[in-house]
């Protein structure tokens, strides 16, 4: 029988090989994971939980929130607060950052997060997730320590110490970086732990499948256009090759499938929302994602730039995305830099 690999070995012998993962921010990743169980429990008993369904209630961007959205937000709080790994956590669901009470110690790291990615999903039994990103809190002297505030959190993408997310689908599977490359754990329900079971995710750098709501495709920019409508056109056009669709409208299992068979997704600005730059959300969504598709060796831009350098001005700031297998991020992102 092969050697079953847990969440905790693969985290210490990633410290022993690149000496990376202080013991916080170690134990930080395992109570996200422990929080995502959690999740996940409540998501499979569905209707048998009551947990389906609208919450009566709005989040700060004015989206209605499900009752799923609540539990997970409460669990990764709760889970996260005592530990004294964090300073302090935001959320996709709260109009501003959680500070750790003062009853708890106040650790150096700052945890970022959608608690329920792709909810309109929930009631409908599809897979959703939880996507997660860990920044260091800055600290410019080391003697004095400064109250911690939403501006510490405004760090471009290259700095997240740690990135992840789980998916709640068939299997429910945890896939996480720590700068050192991408790795799958699936959730061993019986024995209630993480088991390493794909170690250092590659994605094609090469597709044929897309992923982007064609609902939309009367808003799109020129780029977009161009460049979808040069797949389906297939083998009789410029690119010579057909290419299929998948859309989940979960980005948490559209890119799962990036990173398990390759392909693009888009969440491209669009005219609905013209001084929007684009629905999904930098700090809990697109970097965090950026993250593992880069150390997965694909790319992730916003049309013309790395999503990952692009400097935040808000937590809950919006971006476009285009992400997945690299040659075809990099031409669509061409696309966009040709027509500016
Ligand atoms: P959510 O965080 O409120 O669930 O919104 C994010 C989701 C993404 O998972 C998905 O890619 C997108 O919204 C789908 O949006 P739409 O169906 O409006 O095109
Ligand atoms: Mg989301």
């Amino acid at each position: 029988m092969t050697k079953r690999v847990s969440l905790t070995q693969y985290l210490v012998e990633q410290q022993r090989e690149h000496g990376q993962i202080p013991a916080q921010l170690r134990l930080l990743i395992e109570v996200v994971a422990r929080a995502c169980k959690r999740i996940a429990i409540s998501v499979n008993k569905g209707a048998l939980g009551e947990v389906l369904g609208s919450a009566g209630s709005e989040n700060v961007q004015g989206e209605v929130q499900k009752k799923l959205d609540i539990i997970s937000n409460e669990v990764l709080i709760e889970a996260n607060e005592w530990g004294g790994h964090l300073a302090a956590m935001a959320s996709e669901e709260m109009d501003s950052i959680h500070v750790v009470p003062n009853r708890y110690p106040q650790g150096e790291y700052l945890l970022m997060f959608d608690p329920l990615d792709g909810s309109s999903n929930i009631d409908v039994n599809v897979s959703i997730g939880t996507i997660f990103s860990v920044l260091k809190k800055p600290n410019d002297d080391p003697n004095v320590i400064e109250p911690v505030s939403e501006a510490d959190f405004l760090q471009p993408g290259h700095q997240q110490a740690a990135a992840g997310y789980c998916v709640y689908g068939p299997q429910t599977t945890l896939v996480l970086t720590v700068g050192h490359g991408v790795a799958m754990f699936t959730l061993d329900r019986e024995q209630g732990s993480w088991v390493l079971t794909t170690d250092k995710v590659e994605i094609p750098a090469d597709t044929k499948e897309f992923a982007i709501n064609m609902s939309n495709m009367r808003h799109w920019a020129p780029p977009v256009s161009r460049y979808i409508s040069e797949c389906l056109a297939g083998k009789e056009g410029v690119r010579g090759k057909d290419f299929n669709m998948r859309w989940v409208a979960s980005m948490v299992a559209d890119v799962h499938r990036i990173m398990t068979r390759g392909g693009i997704f888009m969440y491209p600005w669009d005219k609905r929302e013209p001084t929007k730059p684009g629905k999904l959300r930098l700090m809990y969504e697109a970097n965090p994602m950026a993250f593992l598709i880069e150390q997965a060796g694909g790319m992730a831009t916003n049309g013309t730039e790395r999503i990952m350098d692009l400097p935040p001005t808000k937590l809950h700031e919006r971006v476009s995305v285009i992400l997945g297998s690299k040659n075809e991020v990099q031409r669509v992102t061409d696309y966009h830099k040709e027509a500016a």
